[in-house]
């Protein structure tokens, strides 16, 4: 990869127009004329220490007329920009590949309305998710989306990489319930749609581009999105099973059982369970070992209700030897510790070093075969085992099981060549085989883009690249990466 002539190197004349033109000190972050390398690396790595760039600036716009002033001045100078967000991307897209600008989103942060008859919310892309959660919350409301990471993402984060997460199964995507998007294209145009309607049918719903377009044709800077009621009963199972035809039969008769009150169903192998208690030493929830675990959530309107029908599916699948073992959380504090052994996996899994990743949509029944041929693979090639001269740790399966995708994670003690060529492009390849899609919810980012083909057919690919040339004839916009 090499990068483009034509786009322009920065200058003390470019840093001059943008300090001018946001005034506020904290707003520009200028590597060129003083020494700001420690400031600017936050910036220019990612949450996994995978990829670096080499910005000199990083721009923070406060308001939409910023970002319109910034982009048309990259555009009209050729320089090319990198959108930020909360930078907890999972595939490389939110930092420079080369000295790309990085124009970070973190002080547009306002909630600009919130209708309590239609559980609407407009806010601005910079607003953290569990900040918007927690005021909707106040509400009585739910953000419909949920992830590890809400702590630091941002919402226009979220919808820029059309983020699944926990509660997809129940809420649906993002492209259902963002209703309206405020965004700005390269050469400054101001796109309003920030609609308020549930439906709208006048002509192309131009605003899905935005959703998981990763900040190649425009910026978001405000969404309006339609959230639920919040359920004030919340319960939580976690179980352990024998195998992954348990896995499947569990599921099938949860969504038979609890119908309307499912709100998660979620994965973890016996192997990614092990490795978070080696990294953090917490008390497992359950006694002994099961090659596979489940986490089951409830939400509704009547905890008693909702408790009995849980506790009535637990004991029916265990009369059934569906499940082998299984705990019920018995307040908050359990609930959070259960939900931990699911969420923390992929922090837990950065411990030895590194780590592969595969995001995977995989047709059910065969999901966690690929876990296997993977560790077959890896293994008969030598390289997975518990000393140090071995470079892979182990390799296991988790996931968002109501969805069909399957995080395929390989932990490492060091990246390595050999590993690269045993995994790429044999985990693709078996997913292409499959009809899967090599990404169901990260996005292409700088990971994945040589691999698009796996998933889409040239004539999907040539329609993409019409639109990006569309929107962004110069392609200033992260630039390298996507398609
Ligand atoms: P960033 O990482 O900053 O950016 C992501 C991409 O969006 C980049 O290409 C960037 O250029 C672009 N972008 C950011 N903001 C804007 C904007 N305002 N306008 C245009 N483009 C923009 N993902 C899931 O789908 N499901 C999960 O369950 C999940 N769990 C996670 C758990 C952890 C612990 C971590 C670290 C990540 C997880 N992710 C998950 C990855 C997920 O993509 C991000 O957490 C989140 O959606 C990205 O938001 P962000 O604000 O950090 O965006
Ligand atoms: C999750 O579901 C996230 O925990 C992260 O999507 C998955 O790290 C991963 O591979
Ligand atoms: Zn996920």
């Amino acid at each position: 990869l090499k990068r483009h002539s034509k786009f322009a190197k920065l200058t003390q004349e470019h840093v001059t127009f943008f300090q001018d033109l946001l005034g506020v000190e904290s707003a520009v972050i200028d590597g060129l004329s003083k020494d700001a390398s420690e400031d600017i690396e936050a910036f220019n790595s990612d949450w996994m220490r995978k990829y670096r760039g080499h910005s000199q600036l990083v721009v923070k716009p406060g308001s939409t007329e910023e970002v319109s002033k910034i982009l048309k001045y990259c555009n009209d100078n050729l320089l090319a920009v990198v959108p930020q967000g909360g930078n907890t991307g999972l595939v490389g897209g939110s930092v420079p590949v080369f000295d790309e600008i990085v124009i970070n989103m973190q002080r547009m942060n306002k909630i600009r309305s919130f209708d309590e008859v239609s559980g609407i919310l407009v806010a601005d892309a910079g607003v953290i998710l569990e900040v918007a959660d927690n005021f909707l919350a106040d509400k009585s409301h739910i953000f419909p989306l949920d992830l590890g990471a809400k702590g630091s993402c941002q919402i226009g984060g979220n919808v820029a990489t059309n983020a699944g997460g926990l509660r997809l199964l129940r809420y649906g995507s993002l492209h259902g319930n963002v209703l309206g998007i405020e965004a700005v294209l390269p050469d400054g145009t101001i796109v309003d749609d920030l609609s308020t309607l549930r439906k709208n049918n006048t002509g192309y719903d131009i605003k899905q581009l935005f959703i998981g377009g990763e900040g190649t044709i425009g910026i978001i800077t405000a969404i309006s999105i339609v959230c639920p009621q919040r359920s004030p009963a919340v319960n939580v199972a976690y179980f352990g099973l024998e195998s992954f035809e348990q896995v499947q039969n569990a599921f099938r008769e949860a969504k038979n059982q609890l119908s309307e009150i499912l709100s998660a169903f979620e994965l973890m192998d016996g192997r990614s369970q092990r490795l978070v208690k080696t990294v953090t030493g917490k008390k497992r929830p359950l006694e002994g070992d099961h090659p596979f675990y489940c986490l089951v959530e409830t939400s509704g309107s009547n905890t008693d209700h909702d408790s009995e029908k849980l506790q009535t599916f637990l004991e029916s699948v265990m009369e059934k030897e569906i499940v082998s073992d299984g705990v019920l959380a018995q307040d908050q504090t359990q609930l959070q510790d259960l939900w931990s052994w699911r969420e923390g996996i992929s922090e837990c899994l950065g411990h030895w070093g590194g780590v592969y990743k595969y995001d995977l949509s995989i047709p059910i029944a065969d999901l966690y075969t690929l876990v296997n041929d993977t560790r077959d693979r890896l293994t008969k090639a030598g390289l997975v085992g518990e000393d140090d001269s071995y470079p892979v740790v182990d390799v296991l399966g988790y996931g968002h099981m109501g969805d069909a995708n399957l995080h395929l994670n390989v932990p490492v003690r060091r990246y390595d060549k050999e590993v690269e060529k045993q995994l790429e492009p044999f985990v693709y390849e078996w997913v292409q085989k499959r009809s899967g899609s090599i990404s169901a919810e990260h996005g292409l980012g700088i990971a994945k883009k040589s691999f698009i083909g796996y998933s889409r057919s040239p004539t999907m690919v040539a329609l993409m690249k019409q639109i990006k040339n569309l929107y962004d004839p110069n392609g200033i916009m992260n630039p390298y990466k996507y398609i």
